[in-house]
């Protein structure tokens, strides 16, 4: 198969869609690779790592598109992006398909055979193409959250670990999947305190397990959780119903009623956030204030650290993207339900019931 990488052109998007190993990979495994010119440049996959892996590199995004039988792709595609796919041409990417008709109609009418990245499972249950982002998210999270704590960023001035002799600054992190493990991870690293907040007894059970006491776990309730809210200097907000939009947990009251400089991460901002206050930012201007809370709402976290994202990404996604290559995908798909799980798009219609019921569409 030819496979294709065009480089991102959302706007600051520097990952990439397949690193120069990736490449290696799929040339091993028999198949051909193009690779738009300097679509890794940023993030130091220079044009000379692709060849040396066996890519060629083409110049435009148009030959990319037009050669290739299946295109590897990070972000959405852009709307001159999804005019230039074909019909029965993969596209393997991160797609958000639910809140975004205009994007399903172009895809629909390119005819191409879209399987997203978000929607593929595992037998645990989980998004195994979604997870390394929230892994990333997670962890920038407190770093991200330190770095607002500053006071020339609108905090209140505190190190999160303190020094000996002075307490280290408190932690409140919404949710234990993915996202708030991670973040816990970090804030316990940095000598933090910190409490986990999860409806899951038994996922604080197995947090519990894992952080030996080192990271407080709570039950989440409406008391709980305005309590340690307003206790924190630093709150995590990492709730994720898959699909659907976050539940607004921390209501404008509870933050006005937070101290002066307190700081608040949005990870949930990608799916409308879980702060009743968030609006989503970039990394140009990542912060705002909000009756002197400091809220960090980007909406594209993993973008900031492209490198990491990138290696991570492809860690989860290249497995997949083989087996597309190598059985061509109505095999792939036929032979991996979490796969078929992924197929959003296929034969001019949506195949993934959200979606479809999202947009009231034909499913
Ligand atoms: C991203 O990392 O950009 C996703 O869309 C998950």
């Amino acid at each position: 198969m030819l496979v294709g990488v065009p480089k991102e052109i959302k706007v600051r998007e520097y990952r990439v869609g397949l690193t120069p190993s990736s490449v290696r990979e799929m040339i091993a495994h028999g198949h051909k690779v193009i690779v738009q010119k300097n679509a890794g440049y940023e993030i130091g996959f220079v044009d000379e790592m692709y060849v040396a892996a066996g890519a060629e590199i083409v110049e435009t995004a148009k030959e990319v598109f037009d050669r290739a039988d299946m295109i590897v792709k990070v972000k959405e595609p852009q709307a001159v992006e999804c005019e230039m796919l074909r019909e029965g041409q993969i596209l393997y990417t991160y797609l958000h398909l639910a809140p975004d008709p205009e994007q399903t109609q172009g895809l629909i009418k390119s005819g191409c055979v879209a399987v997203a990245y978000e929607t593929v499972t595992d037998k645990f249950g989980g998004l195994p193409l979604l997870a390394p982002m929230s892994e990333v998210a997670g962890r920038m999270s407190i770093q991200a959250g330190a770095h607002a704590l500053e006071m020339k960023n609108g905090g209140r001035g505190l190190l999160l670990g303190g020094v000996p002799g002075v307490a280290p600054a408190k932690v409140t992190i919404i949710g234990g999947g993915v996202v708030g493990t991670n973040a816990a991870r970090m804030a316990v690293g940095m000598g933090a305190d910190v409490v986990i907040l999860d409806r899951s007894i038994r996922r604080l059970q197995q947090l519990d397990d894992i952080f030996k006491g080192a990271a407080k776990t709570i039950v989440s309730n409406t008391g709980t959780l305005e309590e340690h809210v307003l206790g924190a200097d630093l709150v995590i907000g990492g709730v994720l119903i898959p699909g659907a939009a976050a539940p607004k947990l921390v209501t404008r009251e509870m933050v006005s009623a937070m101290p002066r400089g307190s700081v608040l991460v949005d990870v949930a901002i990608d799916q409308g956030g879980c702060f009743a206050t968030s609006k989503a930012t970039t990394h140009e201007n990542p912060t705002y204030i909000v009756d002197e809370v400091v809220h960090y709402c980007v909406a594209n976290m993993p973008g900031g650290v492209a490198r990491t994202s990138t290696l991570a990404l492809n860690n989860a996604t290249l497995p997949f993207a083989l087996a597309l290559a190598d059985k061509g995908w109505k095999k792939a798909l036929a032979d991996d339900e979490h796969l078929l799980n992924g197929l959003n798009i296929a034969n001019g219609k949506v195949t993934y019931e959200a979606v479809a019921r999202d947009q009231n569409l034909a499913y």
